[in-house]
């Protein structure tokens, strides 16, 4: 990579992450081959369309398509820079599975020529940087690869998380600080060269085995966070309290902060990655595992308590408000809120309706059942009883008027002015100052 001309860029790997990134390196003047397995996804980009939601990303997309800065196909074609971005999944005993990180690494290796940078930015196991470095060294034995010669390698790699939030993916993907971790310090400074062309935040170099672990550490923060507020939603059910009373008061020393309780964790990134880390050392991880214990088992902790309200007023229409693994998205991916909604609809199949403004059909499970997908108004018109399972924004700005008469178990505490009613089980502890 010339340091006078923007360099070629490829993007394996065309999802959450690959597709923002790649459209944000062509917006910042890189000619960018996006690739992908998926015939589907390429047709979709090279129409100027995309095939996720994302905040602005479709109006980006269709102009650096349309400049012909950025074009996808399933081939990886060669470029001064690869920037892998695909899936890290784990198997069902939570050991990391890598076979798309290799298959990608292979694809590169086969084009790659002395000069250019290789760059993993999935989430990884400690250590995978150099395993991709060692699968393309054998590959490639005319080509000198970073920490395994003394001379100047032909080839940089490095580590790169993302750390991007959905629905603020293109501002964060320029805004945020990145960790950028070299095998050598040279692979570093090629790599920060690349993410200067269109990141804004701070652009901190480091070694790739500590890249990697900030970014499952960073996830296993939150996780642990979440579960300490999750445990204190059951103790507080337990001792008659109201959490986000004790929260919001506990908040206010000034180096306390609290997460929020909720359903349970969702989503592809904080459920997951902790457990890399377990999988990294397992006799040395019993926080972080039982932190992944604690929030898988609020799910049913909800069901139980939802389950019990939803029993004991048997006249009740009961509306379960949202489905998304979070608020104002219209993700599903691994959701508390999907989860208990569809177990509550089993067992009580005539009396669940589902409000989710984000989408416009239920999902497969609800295929064969009568549950109904209905918007926020019929819910406040026909149903009694409102189980909060999302705090998007248009179930949090109901005023009181309309839901002061509603049976209500908000496991988001997104209406702390409800009175407490039937499903009312703690006293309000009086806010100060
Ligand atoms: N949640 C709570 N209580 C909270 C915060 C979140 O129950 O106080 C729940 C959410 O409802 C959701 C889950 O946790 O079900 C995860 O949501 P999130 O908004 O915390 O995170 P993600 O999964 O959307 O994105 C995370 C982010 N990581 C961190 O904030 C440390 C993001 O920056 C990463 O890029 C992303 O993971 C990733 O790709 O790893």
């Amino acid at each position: 990579m010339k340091s006078d001309k923007k360099p070629d860029v490829c993007v394996v790997g065309l999802g959450y992450i690959g597709l923002p990134t790649a459209a944000v390196v062509a917006r910042a003047g890189c000619r960018v081959r996006g690739v992908d397995v998926s015939c589907e996804v390429v047709d979709t980009i090279n129409r100027g369309e995309i095939h996720i939601e994302e905040v602005d990303l479709d109006g980006l997309v269709h102009a650096v398509v349309a400049r012909g800065l950025l074009a996808a196909s399933t081939q990886v074609d060669p470029a001064d820079v690869f920037v892998i971005a695909v899936p890290t999944p784990f198997d069902r005993n939570h050991a990391p599975d890598l076979t798309y990180v290799m298959e990608a690494g292979r694809a590169v290796a086969a084009v790659l020529k002395p000069g250019d940078v290789v760059i993993l930015e999935s989430t990884s196991p400690v250590g995978t940087t150099e395993q991709l470095r060692d699968l393309m060294a054998g590959l490639r034995p005319d080509l000198r690869f970073p920490g395994l010669v003394d001379e100047t390698p032909d080839i940089s790699l490095a580590y790169c998380p993302e750390r991007v939030l959905p629905g603020r993916i293109l501002e964060e993907l320029t805004n945020n600080d990145r960790s950028i971790g070299g095998i050598t310090p040279r692979c570093a400074r090629r790599a920060l060269a690349f993410y200067k062309l269109f990141v804004r935040g701070a652009c901190v170099t480091t070694d790739s085995r500590s890249a990697e672990m900030t970014k499952l550490v960073e996830n296993a923060y939150r996780d642990v966070n979440i579960a300490f507020a999750n445990e204190l939603s059951i103790i507080s059910d337990r001792m008659g309290l109201d959490v986000w009373e004790v929260i919001r008061l506990a908040n206010r020393h000034p180096r306390v902060n609290i997460l929020s309780p909720g359903p349970g964790v969702g989503g592809h990134c904080i459920a997951v990655d902790p457990w890399f880390i377990v999988h990294g050392a397992p006799e040395e991880t019993p926080l972080i595992r039982t932190a992944r214990g604690v929030n898988d088992s609020k799910i049913h902790h909800v069901i139980a308590r939802a389950d019990a309200l939803i029993a004991a007023h048997p006249e009740a229409r009961v509306a379960c408000l949202g489905l998304a693994f979070k608020a104002n998205i219209d993700d599903f991916r691994e959701s508390p809120a999907r989860l208990v909604a569809s177990t509550l609809s089993r067992r009580h199949p005539d009396r669940i309706r589902i409000v989710e403004p984000f989408i416009t059909e239920l999902p497969l499970e609800y295929r064969d059942t009568s549950v109904e997908l209905i918007d926020v108004d019929t819910a406040l018109e026909s149903c009694d009883l409102f189980i909060v399972l999302v705090d998007h924004d248009v179930f949090r700005s109901i005023p009181l008027s309309e839901r002061a008469h509603k049976i209500v178990y908000d496991t988001r505490g997104i209406w702390p002015d409800q009175p407490k009613g039937a499903a009312a089980d703690a006293p309000r502890l009086q806010a100060v100052g």
